[in-house]
């Protein structure tokens, strides 16, 4: 579809419908060519820019209102428990004045009649993963910033998705309504800092565009608080400086704003004109990957823990094989019997998806663990991930180590045709662990 109408795309300011993702051929028109639609996006810069900010709309509220549609046309409080605050309203109950972080008696005096609901804390971390595992699916470069907001670098895919990076996505926003049931706002701009305050713009449902030959005239109307880092207190410091718009700063040289203001001076000289560097970083070093057992009888020696280690490394490696990353620093966790945790790390030189790698690492940091210490629980795992293409570089002078990564990959042939059990190495290999694997990590 979108190949044959290359030429209208061409011309951003003809938009294109955010309903049914026509583009469009005259500049002038309210509404849709195609489907009648009011929802016409148009901005000189549409089809250049590339850094988006995509934000979930009422959240919590949103899901809740999927979930339960006879609630959809009510206002609806999430929140209450231990805190007694709002954690969110949706946009009925906040036309009547309800904000996150509000007490919960006032939230109630301001809008009486609002259902309350508990979070469901579960159900919305699902809820979030289904999200941000479609942008993954438009770009790598995925950097998530809360359980319902992320930026998104979509720079050079627009070969991967026969359309530009504004039309990729509108049809995300449209996707996610249609297939998660809930609403999102995106915020497109050249650079983080912008990208984000468009997204704000105009939730719910919105599409805000901010481009270069604008952002300096939109930004020096702005109060200062839409500068990321300036809170409540910076604002009264700079409100004291007689400083409230932004295109005071704009004014200001960079020496004037960094004797007075520090550190933070710097940030106001450069985000007051629209200059931001900051990269879009792909998520990979906030998690980790690990596998952990709980014992039936607590373990102190070396001949009990090293075996279940062994296994618990290969579960580790298994697992980063089978994602296709690899991690650079390995974390062997035990808990004493008293419940007390002990965590030891050790970086590496470079990432690796091995098993025997993780497994050696993890057993030099145990030795010095077991000391007599009895343990109930023995866990190991790699953070710092990244993908694998990376891991494990063929060393020549550890030969040894370079044979033993190639026999893994023999043995997870062999495991993969024949199953788990097939191949033991010999840490494993006719030892039936006396750990009883409880949870995994
Ligand atoms: N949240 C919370 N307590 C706060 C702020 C937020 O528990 N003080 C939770 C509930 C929100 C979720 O985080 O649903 C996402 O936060 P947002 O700031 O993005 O708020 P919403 O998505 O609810 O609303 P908006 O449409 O303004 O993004
Ligand atoms: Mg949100």
């Amino acid at each position: 579809m979108f190949a044959a109408m290359r030429q209208a795309v061409n011309d951003p300011q003809a938009g294109f419908c955010r309903d049914c993702l026509t583009p469009q051929q005259r500049a002038a028109a309210r509404r849709c060519e195609h489907c009648g639609s009011p929802r016409l996006l148009r901005h000189s810069e549409l089809y250049r820019l590339a850094i988006a900010h995509i934000d979930c709309d009422a959240f919590y509220a949103a899901v809740e209102k999927r979930d339960r549609p006879e609630l959809r046309d009510k206002p609806l409080i999430i929140g209450g428990g231990k805190r007694g605050v709002v954690s969110t309203a949706c946009y009925i109950a906040r036309i009547n004045g309800v904000r996150s972080a509000m007490p919960m008696f006032k939230a109630l005096e301001a809008c009486p009649h609002a259902v309350v609901l508990p979070p469901d804390m579960e159900k919305y971390a699902r809820v979030g993963r289904e999200v941000r595992d479609r942008m993954t699916a438009l770009t790598p470069l995925v950097e998530p910033i809360s359980i319902d907001e992320a930026f998104l670098d979509l720079a050079g895919t627009e070969k991967l998705h026969g359309m530009p990076p504004a039309l990729v996505l509108a049809r995300f926003a449209r996707a996610v309504e249609d297939e998660i049931g809930i609403t999102v706002s995106v915020g497109l701009s050249y650079c983080k800092f912008l990208a984000k305050v468009a997204s704000d713009f105009n939730k719910p449902r919105g599409f805000a565009v901010i481009g270069e030959a604008e952002a300096l005239g939109f930004l020096a109307e702005q109060p200062v608080t839409l500068i990321w880092g300036v809170g409540k207190a910076f604002a009264a410091t700079l409100e004291r400086d007689g400083i409230r718009r932004i295109a005071q700063l704009q004014a200001m040289e960079r020496g004037e704003l960094m004797k007075r203001y520090g550190s933070m001076g710097d940030r106001l000289y450069h985000l007051s004109r629209g200059l931001d560097e900051r990269r879009v970083h792909a998520d990979h070093d906030a998690k980790s990957v690990s596998a952990e057992t709980t014992f039936d009888t607590d373990l102190a020696s070396p001949e009990d823990l090293v075996p279940v280690l062994r296994a618990l490394s290969e579960k580790v490696s298994a697992r980063l094989k089978k994602a296709g990353i690899a991690g650079r620093t390995v974390v062997l966790k035990l808990k004493t019997r008293d419940f007390r945790l002990r965590t030891r790390n050790r970086r590496l030189a470079d990432p690796t998806r091995l098993a025997d790698r993780i497994f050696s690492t993890g057993h030099e940091l145990l030795r010095k663990e077991t000391d007599g210490t009895r343990y109930r629980l023995i866990g190991i795992g790699v953070s710092d991930l990244s993908p694998d293409d990376k891991a494990d570089p063929s060393d020549l002078v550890d030969v040894a180590a370079h044979k033993r990564a190639l026999a893994e990959g023999a043995i997870d042939r062999l495991r993969e045709k024949y199953g788990t059990k097939a191949v033991e190495t010999g840490y494993t290999f006719g030892k039936g662990s006396r750990g009883r694997p409880q949870r995994e990590g």
